[in-house]
Parts: structure tokens; sequence; C-alpha cells
């Protein structure tokens, strides 16, 4: 058994003006389709085939990079594609709307923290809204493809919403402007997404 690179849930245009239709066709087809081949490729004939993505990388050894970082980049990228989309944007509602109120304050505060782990993650990697048992969100960051769901990285809890931020994900549009492309995320947030992946993870 082997992993497949999922379709998007749109077309690549679907997300523009905000996340341009060449970096998405790109980011799809070459980098995500890279790192399922190579996941494929590390865990073949190993302990680990056969296992889910999930199992894999909450067991993971941490010293085993291939699989770190490909199996990280498979599911880093199916988490990513899911929850943006064309209608996206405005804030969540119900009880994600009330568990970021008791995180951050307000989702003004959520944003501003979530843009700062985006903004400060120095180099490659990801920022995240993680959703830990009981339901209290946390936010954290990783680097290059490491994930929450791994032994000893991040915070520790489910990852609900992530952002991309390796200069792949926006350099063709935004060049160095990472501060515009975080600000643009929140334009195809799909927070009826991030909802369910709230209620699944606490
Ligand atoms: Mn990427």
């Amino acid at each position: 058994m082997s992993f497949n690179l999922p379709d998007l849930p749109y077309s690549y245009d679907a997300l523009e003006p905000h996340i341009d239709a060449r970096t998405m066709e790109i980011h799809h087809t070459k980098h995500h389709n890279g790192y399922t081949t190579k996941l494929n490729a590390a865990i073949e004939g190993t302990s680990l085939e056969g296992k889910s993505i999930e199992e894999i990388l909450t067991g993971l050894d941490m010293s085993n990079t291939a699989v770190r970082n490909n199996g990280g980049g498979y599911y880093n990228h199916c988490l990513f594609w899911e929850v943006m989309s064309a209608d996206g944007g405005g804030s969540p509602s119900g009880d994600l709307a009330a568990a970021i109120n008791d995180a951050f304050g307000s989702f003004e505060g959520f944003k501003d923290a979530f843009t700062k782990a985006a903004g400060g993650r120095f180099g490659s990697g990801w920022a995240w809204l993680c959703a830990h048992k009981g339901g209290k969100l946390e936010i954290c960051s990783t680097p290059n493809q490491d994930c929450p769901i791994m032994p000893g990285v991040g915070c520790g809890g489910h990852p609900i919403l992530g952002l991309d931020v390796w200069e792949h994900a926006y350099y063709l549009h935004y060049q160095n402007r990472r501060p515009d492309y975080i600000e643009a995320f929140f334009n195809v947030i799909n927070w009826a997404k991030v909802a369910e992946n709230y209620n699944s993870a606490k």
C-alpha cells in the first residue's frame, strides 16, 4: 500500500488573487507530489508500510530524516489544501469561535498571534493552530516539514489549521513579502473545515 497525491478540492486558480494559480499548480504537482513519491520510497519494505500517515508520524523515530521530511511534507500539505477555499475568509462560529476567544481573547488576538508565528519562523516551516484533547487551542510553529503530531515537535496538540511559509508557497507572487502572503491567507481560510477538524481533534 502506498500514499497517493490527493486532488485539490478546487481548481488551481480558485484562490486567486490571494494565492496565484501558477504557485498552486507547482506547489501541488511538484512539491507535494515529490514528498508523496519520496515518502512511498522511504517506507517501502519497512515496518511503516501499510500504516496510516497519522500512525507513522505520531510514532516516528525523529532520526529517520527521509520519513520525517517527506511524511511531514505529505501530511502537512494534505491538511493545507483542505483548510483553504475560494469562498473562505471571515471568521469562525460556534464552538471553535468560543475556543478562539478563550485562548486568544478575540479573533483579532488569534490573528495577531498566528501572524507572529508565521512571520517569525526563520527559514522554511509552518504555523499551526492546534487543538488539545479537551478543546484548548494553541498556536505553534515548526521548522521544515515537521508537524505537531510528531514526537517532541511544536505544541503537542493536533493541527486543525496550518500555513506553509516555505518560499515555494508564495515567492512567485509575493517574492520576499511573506507578511503580505500571511495577510492574504486569512482571505481563503475555510473555517467550516477548520471547525470540522476542531470537533474531531478535541
Ligand atoms: Mn509547501
